[in-house]
């Protein structure tokens, strides 16, 4: 098993719900276990100011799947919930499920690059992620997930009424 962190993001068609039935779907994979979920986050959007805001969420799993299986997967996951690819560059997004983090593994493959490459300046990612991950969690290029928040304002970002779970 292999400890993977998956960033949830969604800011259209009810975001909160959409994110809640992404966990409940990703807690249903097989060779997988769901071990922990962070509080979720409403953030400011990146990308074109002109849509809603975002819920944003990260979620620990242990998976058997390798890291091809487990993107397919999720994308089944955003495509069951009504995703749309839109030609729009960082538009608005029913459900966004990226894999931030594969153990400690580097892959750089057409559909896949992990780390994910922009996670380490966005603060709805690495809030969220300190929640439920070691702060001396190390990504690939050296730096601790501590070092990475330290750089990182949490500006845009209101925590919802919610507390991390373990399972
Ligand atoms: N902005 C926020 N706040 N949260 C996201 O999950 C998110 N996802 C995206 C873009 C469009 C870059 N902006 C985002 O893909």
């Amino acid at each position: 098993m292999e400890r993977v962190y998956v960033g949830l993001g969604s800011n259209l068609a009810e975001p909160l719900q959409q994110l809640k039935a992404a966990l409940a779907a990703i807690a249903e994979l097989p060779d997988t276990r769901l071990a922990a979920t962070s509080s979720f986050y409403a953030s400011d959007p990146l990308g074109p100011p002109e849509q809603p805001r975002y819920v944003n969420a990260v979620a620990a799993l242990d998976t058997a799947l390798q890291p091809l299986q487990l993107l397919d997967a999720l994308q089944r996951i955003e495509l069951e919930q009504g995703r749309v690819r839109k030609a729009e560059r960082w538009g608005p997004r029913t459900l966004d499920l990226d894999i931030l983090l594969f153990g400690s593994r580097l892959i750089a493959e057409e559909r896949l690059s992990v780390p994910h490459y922009h996670m380490h300046a966005r603060p709805f990612v690495l809030y969220p992620l300190a929640e439920i991950a070691p702060a001396d969690l190390r990504l690939a290029d050296g730096r601790t997930l501590s070092e990475l928040l330290q750089a990182c304002p949490f500006a845009g970002l209101e925590r919802l009424g919610n507390d991390v779970t373990a399972r």
